[in-house]
């Protein structure tokens, strides 16, 4: 078990208590010198030509890559088998993105887990700065095309504008602050999956994650991110389509905005 590295627990012991057991933990690099187990989940259907654009990129400290197939008619398993050797493969019962990665999460067996795209459009090179933020005191560190040093080559203009409307109704309803919402490279810790239950399907899971982090209350920090181009093959999202379904989420889920908390008065003598 992490001891001290992990968040928001707060009925754990405090850190001077208790002896942290390092055994299952591996050094990374000069970045970030220590890191609990990190999964990383990927969700593939019909992405062999892209499987070695994303396993050469995945970082060697990593703990274990859960590959969830979409039911592929192509050599998908046989790929990652054969690039991660120690791949664990989860073959997908339902249908959909969502429903994938609800599977993957449930395969996991880190305390972190980072959700990673198998079309080439992720980097697991920023994998080091999502785990640092998630060691430095978030739950969820939601990667972000539109925060400072983030980027995309990869939205249409009709995609963009259509992430943007969401992402402004999310804040608005939520009294959220993110700047990108329909992006599937993030990370968290396992204990977060308790508190969000996830029970969707298909592209609007990433939007319902977005949201029931806020709802939770779970410390949000986006890391910037770019996206890259899907290598081969072709998109499984449809805009319209899609779109409609992050909207009926967004639409569906409770708003929680929450007031800023309460400044305490000011009494005589105390200076600010
Ligand atoms: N297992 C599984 N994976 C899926 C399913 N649908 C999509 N994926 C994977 O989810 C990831 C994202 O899907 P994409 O088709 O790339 O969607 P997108 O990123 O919005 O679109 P483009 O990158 O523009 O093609 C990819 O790794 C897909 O292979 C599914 O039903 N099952
Ligand atoms: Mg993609």
């Amino acid at each position: 078990m992490s001891s001290f590295l992990r968040p928001a627990d707060a009925d754990e012991p405090s850190p001077l208590s208790v002896v942290p057991d390092h055994s299952a933990y591996r050094p990374v690099s000069s970045h970030l010198a220590i890191t609990p187990p990190v999964s990383v989940v990927i969700p593939a259907m019909n992405e062999a030509a892209n499987l070695p654009y994303v396993f050469r990129t995945l970082p060697d400290w990593i703990h274990e890559v859960v590959l969830v197939d979409g039911n592929s008619t192509d050599d998908t398993v046989r790929v990652a088998r054969e690039l991660w050797p120690g791949v664990t493969v989860v073959t997908q019962r339902g249908r959909g993105k969502g429903d994938a990665l609800i599977s993957g999460f449930a395969a996991c067996t880190g305390e972190i887990i980072v959700m990673v795209d198998a079309d080439g459009s992720a980097d697991g090179r920023e994998i080091v700065s999502y785990v640092s933020a998630l060691v430095s005191g978030a739950d969820f560190a939601k990667g972000s095309r539109f925060a400072n040093g983030g980027g995309t080559d990869d939205m249409t203009p009709v995609r963009r504008l259509g992430n943007r409307v969401l992402t402004a109704v999310v804040n608005l309803k939520f009294g959220a602050r993110y700047t990108d919402l329909c992006y599937g490279y993030n990370a968290f810790w396992r204990h977060c999956l308790d508190r969000i239950a996830l029970d969707c399907a298909g592209f609007e899971v990433e939007t319902l994650m977005n949201i029931r982090v806020v709802q939770a209350g779970l410390r949000v920090q986006e890391i910037p991110s770019h996206e890259y181009i899907r290598i081969h093959g072709a998109s499984n999202l449809r805009a319209v389509r899609d779109g409609l379904r992050v909207l009926r989420v967004i639409l569906k889920e409770r708003g929680t905005r929450r007031k800023p908390a309460a400044r305490p008065a000011l009494i005589a003598g105390d200076v600010r």
